[in-house]
């Protein structure tokens, strides 16, 4: 299915350009780093996508996560449907959203109390200040590659768009903020042990995405969160384990339930909110009482707990729990026959490839060598990368546009959606 005539799409991104930095509305959305235009999307449904042309594309990044139960699944739209019949916002208390509290808690033991924010960003802004507030100290270790967010201090050697646009950073953060966080190699228990013991009693907190998604997939190896764990507990720093990605994603209650993590404090966002703005940020009662108005942490949010998100996000997660077994059975099944399909095709043409895969999220690396780390990473051919995701958009497959990000499926994608994609990368393989 060719779905090279995007005339409109290309029209609709010459207005957009008149009213948004390149534009969109967030850097990872643009194609700068793989060429081409991107289609504006005028609707979509299950694992489909449509765009203003009529073009359909096979979605493979899911508005970034969140749309693990496919696109316009019938009950998160009636949820909001329903809810929006009785305004869109109070900016008061509502019983969803302790209804909603309750479904993570199920999920996420180690959340003992959370706060309802609306972005991932506000999520791990407002957990590092937390971290900061209890222990006194002002470091922060996050990880190169990683992405937590666009806080100031977390925009040192991130990953995702910081590292498709290879921007070290931001510039507007001042040296002063920038110079509060480490970023440390991946996977690298001795540097994170050195870290520590250079800067004894002053690291406030490690920010860690439990698997990787930002740099694409990276797996943890094997002793490493026990390891992040035994060196934080060891110099009095908090564990903020950043699910913002994976949370509701590998596993009902995400990494932290697939690895039996031992987090201080979680960050949640994407599946939490069933593609509304949802984030959330929660952990030990102790911790969380630090919180105004029963603490001196401040955090607020005019939007915060929105009665459309808590019940898409209601309904997403009351669907994930109430049908786990199949859910992600399903996604294991589908996730792993696309992702070795595809390395079987490259294989057979002859392309270098490496696949890094945690369960519905996954990385095809152009580069014949392991990725454990974002070093690694970044010994993908980016320019062959750019060439599969144009033949594979034109054949009618929408990839995350950037070699550092993760793929991610739904429950919506079938046999048919598996087959095309494999279809179309078998002939793309022979193009690039
Ligand atoms: P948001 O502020 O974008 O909701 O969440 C920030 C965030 C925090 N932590 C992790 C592990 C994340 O992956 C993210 C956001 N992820 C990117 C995609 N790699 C969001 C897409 C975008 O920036 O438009």
């Amino acid at each position: 299915m060719s779905t090279t005539n995007r005339k409109i799409s290309e029209q609709l991104q010459q207005r957009a350009e008149r009213f948004f930095p390149g534009g969109g509305n967030s850097p990872v959305r643009g194609f700068r780093s793989v060429g081409g235009a991107p289609p504006f999307i005028a609707r979509a449904e299950g694992a489909w996508l449509f765009d203003a042309d009529g073009n359909r594309y096979i979605d493979y990044f899911g508005s970034w996560g969140p749309m693990i139960l496919g696109h316009a699944f019938p009950p998160v739209v009636e949820a909001i449907e329903r809810a929006a019949r009785n305004s869109t916002s109070y900016g008061a208390s509502t019983a969803a959203e302790a209804d909603l509290a309750e479904r993570v808690v199920a999920c996420y033991p180690a959340i003992e109390k959370m706060r309802f924010v609306s972005s991932g960003t506000e999520a791990t802004m407002s957990a590092i200040r937390l971290a900061r507030a209890a222990t006194g100290r002002k470091l922060i270790i996050k990880f190169e590659g990683c992405y937590n967010g666009h806080a100031d201090g977390l925009l040192v050697k991130a990953g995702s768009g910081v590292a498709t646009l290879g921007i070290p950073g931001s510039a507007g953060v001042p040296e002063e903020i920038a110079s509060l966080t480490l970023a440390l190699p991946y996977n690298d228990l001795g540097v994170l042990e050195g870290a520590f013991g250079a800067h004894a009693g002053e690291i406030a907190a490690v920010i860690l995405e439990p698997v990787v998604g930002n740099a694409g997939c990276i797996v943890p190896a094997d002793g490493y969160h026990a390891g992040v764990r035994k060196i934080t507990r060891e110099y009095g720093a908090l564990l903020i384990v950043d699910e913002v990605m994976t949370g509701f994603r590998v596993a009902p209650g995400g990494a932290t339930e697939l690895y039996g993590l031992e987090p201080d404090l979680i960050t949640l966002g994407k599946i939490v909110g069933g593609g509304l703005p949802v984030g959330v940020y929660g952990g030990k009662e102790k911790l969380m009482n630090l919180i105004a108005p029963l603490g001196p942490v401040y955090q607020a949010g005019t939007l915060s707990g929105n009665p459309l998100a808590m019940a898409a996000g209601l309904a997403t997660i009351g669907y994930l729990q109430e049908h786990k077994a199949e859910v992600y059975a399903k996604l294991e099944t589908s996730s792993k026959a696309v992702a070795e399909g595809v390395a079987a095709e490259a294989k057979k043409a002859g392309v270098a490839l490496t696949t890094n895969r945690v369960g519905a999220m996954w990385t095809w690396f152009f580069t014949s060598s392991p990725v454990r780390n974002y070093d690694e990473a970044a010994t993908s051919d980016t320019a062959k990368f750019g060439k599969f995701h144009r033949a594979m958009l034109d054949s009618g497959v929408w990839l995350p546009p950037s070699q550092f990000e993760a793929m991610f499926l739904s429950t919506a994608h079938g046999e048919a959606e598996i087959q095309a994609t494999i279809c179309a990368a078998q002939e793309a393989f022979k193009t690039i």
